[in-house]
């Protein structure tokens, strides 16, 4: 059934009558898109420039810091969930990576409050649920000692701790009934 809505048989898979997505990122940009003469502004549409900057930070977050950062996730929150053993090595490894995508981002962060612009937007958003979980591991401390990195996670986890803490539990809900 996933396989006819979603050819790579991966969740997440969106519709909306006509529209029917894939890829986590094309389906936050979409509901932002939708949905954005209201709320928060999650977009940068003010200009060309504002735009390609946002969309440049969306692949850095996709292709730099995501490949780590789910390994890390993966290794060290989901896989104690079904009984696994976390691989340290593989964790050391991927924590190496993610400090030199970190110290990029501190660099970042002392130019601009927010990665993308000095608003919060999608780019900040896209980083929140393996920060979150990072942040219950002994990564954090990656996190923690670069000054602007550590303000940065305060600001945007603070946003919006209320809403992961209930995604959370949906996620643990699912595991345990699977
Ligand atoms: N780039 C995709 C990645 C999707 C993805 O990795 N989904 C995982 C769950 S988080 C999945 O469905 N894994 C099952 C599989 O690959 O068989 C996105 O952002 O939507």
């Amino acid at each position: 059934m996933l396989l006819l809505m979603q050819p790579f048989g991966q969740v997440p898979v969106f519709e909306d009558e006509n529209v029917k997505l894939f890829e986590s990122r094309a389906i936050t940009q979409y509901i932002a898109y939708l949905h954005s003469a209201r709320g928060t502004q999650l977009l940068s549409l003010e200009s060309e420039e504002t735009l390609a900057t946002l969309t440049m930070w969306m692949e850095i977050e996709a292709h730099q810091f995501d490949p780590f950062a789910s390994r890390l996730t993966w290794e060290q929150v989901i896989k104690p969930l079904y009984g696994l053993e976390t691989d340290h090595t593989v964790v050391k490894e991927n924590e190496a990576g993610l400090e030199q995508v970190l110290n990029v981002y501190e660099k970042r962060l002392g130019e601009s409050r927010f990665l993308a612009c000095n608003t919060f937007t999608l780019v900040d958003l896209h980083h929140l649920p393996n920060i979150q979980y990072l942040l219950e591991t002994p990564t954090k401390g990656l996190l923690e000692n670069r000054p602007r990195v550590r303000m940065w996670v305060d600001e945007i986890t603070s946003k919006n701790r209320r809403h992961l803490l209930s995604f959370h539990q949906f996620l643990q809900d699912i595991i345990q009934n699977l």
